[in-house]
């Protein structure tokens, strides 16, 4: 598939639309909710999982590939949620859990049952019960090895202590797992992403990192391109769309993941542009965003994987982040001017845009002020150990209320009627007070919304084929207010000036130097200067 002129929409199922009271998004909301994509004008959906689960990680711990849950619905609610989509051209892709399965799964289960077959099917390591194989930590807090008192053997989880990681090395393993992509795919999917699969390939040898978490041993691993090139040749999902979710990864890593010869995946999500609000690296420390990073690492993926022929998943938002409004946008003051520079930074430039649900209304944190109001075991991990570590509970609220994940799991702002037109109950995580403002029922019909303003983006992304193809470069390098790129194609040009700051910015140049005509911007006219977010794209 010719992905380039392609804009993706990420839903996250328990949060988008409940349509059977339950107080929890379900596939048939999906399917309700077809037309108002639409009209978006988005050609596929990835949703993230609704597979069989204990749901300890929301669906990420998963205990049957081949099942759905029935608190999302029934496989044929999935089979009719394709078909619906596929004949408004909008495309499914469904997310692929293959580094850890939950411990509910039939297979950790027989393990622990002791049969060999599925030990080998993870990656246990013999031990004392006082001293775990190495001194890793799992991304959500705590050593990441668990012991087994039965079998005396302890086992990996790099996230929850119920998400066990599956052992790659065992061919078996993987013929199960090219199993699922094809009965997955034999449903008439258009494409995958797979979730943390750079994180796939374990070392031979399992030390002490003396330098850090352990990620470096195991991150980008020593068989991960060639398990990759097997499962898609294997599966036959070579040509279909694919993006893998590489955390902590390289730009060389991306290259490989992505450039075509090499029939890895279509594209690759990384997070480093993600972090330039962590303090000294650190998740659970505040700092505002450091603008003039942020260029550098947009500047150096975008024109790296565009110089090596890569291709980039380019986002703000996903389930696992705080909304970018509210991280680097004014959500108060310039809402909806932030939101919409932010919307057009990431659109034009290289690679195929995600829109994460809500996104596109403009929707914003949270900033729960009660620890009973969260509900992600990251976070409710976090505050234990924020509070251990010597934080008081108004500073824990504090940075859970910039940095929890569940910033992104509120219900979806459909009106302004009572519970955001989510559901008709409760629902299971609250949404913030300003669905009452931002919702989509007022946002649909009006010109100058945010929602119109994606839908413009999209639209120019199928006009105009520099956006879709042309070459990328970044420039005024040296003004940390204001990210600016061109596009060219041919003899075509294209300048995109964001300003990141809340107040009136100047560069060298008028703004109006750069080009003659505005294609799209979220102010009036063209200044000298560019008025506080704003965004102009110049042609
Ligand atoms: O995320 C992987 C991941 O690295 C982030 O969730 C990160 O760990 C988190 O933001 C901590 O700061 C994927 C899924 O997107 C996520 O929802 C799952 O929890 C995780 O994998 C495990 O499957």
């Amino acid at each position: 598939m010719n992905f380039s002129d392609k804009v993706v929409y990420q839903i996250y199922p328990k949060s988008f639309c409940d349509s059977n009271g339950d107080g929890n998004g379900d596939i048939r909301g999906i399917i309700g909710k077809l037309d108002y994509l639409k009209r978006l004008g988005v050609d596929l959906i990835w949703s993230t999982p609704f597979f069989v689960s204990p749901m300890n990680d929301n669906g990420y711990d998963v205990a049957d590939y081949r099942a759905i849950d029935p608190r999302f619905g029934t496989m044929s609610d999935v089979e009719e949620l394709i078909a619906e989509a596929d004949k408004r051209g909008i495309g499914l892709m469904f997310d692929m859990v293959f580094n850890h399965t939950s411990t509910e799964h039939e297979w950790f289960q027989r393990a622990i049952k002791g049969e060999q077959k599925y030990i080998d099917y993870y990656i246990f390591k013999d031990g004392a019960p006082d001293k775990p194989p190495t001194n890793w930590e799992s991304k959500f807090g705590g050593n990441a090895w668990e012991y087994v008192p039965h079998l005396k053997k302890w086992y990996l989880h790099l996230f929850d202590v119920t998400q066990a990681d599956l052992n790659w090395e065992n061919p078996e393993v993987r013929a199960e797992l090219k199993d699922i992509l094809c009965f997955w795919k034999s449903k008439g999917l258009k494409g995958f992403r797979f979730d943390v699969v750079n994180l796939i390939s374990k070392p031979a040898e399992f030390v002490d990192d003396d330098r850090g978490d352990g990620r470096r041993f195991y991150t980008d691993g020593r068989h991960v391109h060639e398990f990759l090139k097997e499962l898609v040749a294997d599966s036959g999902i070579d040509g279909m769309i694919t993006v893998g979710e590489m955390s902590s990864t390289s730009l060389d890593n991306c290259i490989r993941y992505t450039n075509p010869n090499e029939h890895e995946l279509s594209m690759a999500f990384s997070f480093h542009h993600l972090k330039v609000d962590y303090k000294d690296g650190q998740k659970w420390e505040l700092m505002p965003p450091d603008i003039g990073a942020l260029k550098k690492l947009f500047a150096t993926w975008q024109e790296g994987m565009s110089d090596a022929g890569g291709w980039n998943a380019v986002f703000w938002c996903n389930h696992d982040q705080p909304r970018a409004i509210s991280r680097f946008g004014d959500d108060k003051n310039y809402w909806a001017q932030s939101a919409k520079m932010l919307a057009a930074a990431i659109h034009f430039m290289r690679g195929t845009p995600y829109i994460y649900q809500g996104e596109e209304l403009g929707m914003t944190n949270a900033k729960y002020t009660s620890i009973d109001q969260y509900r992600d075991v990251e976070s409710l991990n976090y505050y234990n150990i924020m509070l251990k570590n010597g934080k008081t509970v108004e500073e824990a609220i504090e940075i859970l209320g910039e940095r929890s994940r569940d910033n992104g799991r509120t219900p979806m702002q459909w009106s302004a009627e009572k519970h955001a037109g989510f559901s008709t109950v409760e629902p299971w995580i609250i949404p913030p007070d300003n669905y009452k403002t931002i919702n989509a029922a007022a946002e649909v019909d009006d010109p100058d919304s945010v929602f119109n303003f994606y839908r413009q983006l999209i639209a120019l992304r199928k006009r105009y084929k520099i956006i879709a193809d042309g070459d990328i470069k970044f420039i005024e390098p040296d003004n940390n207010d204001v990210l600016a790129y061109e596009r060219t194609l041919g003899d075509q040009k294209l300048t995109v000036l964001c300003n990141f700051r809340d107040h009136d910015v100047r560069l060298r140049q008028s703004v109006k130097d750069f080009g003659g005509e505005k294609l799209i911007g979220n102010y009036d006219g063209v200044e000298d200067y560019l008025r506080p977010f704003e965004v102009a794209v110049l042609k």
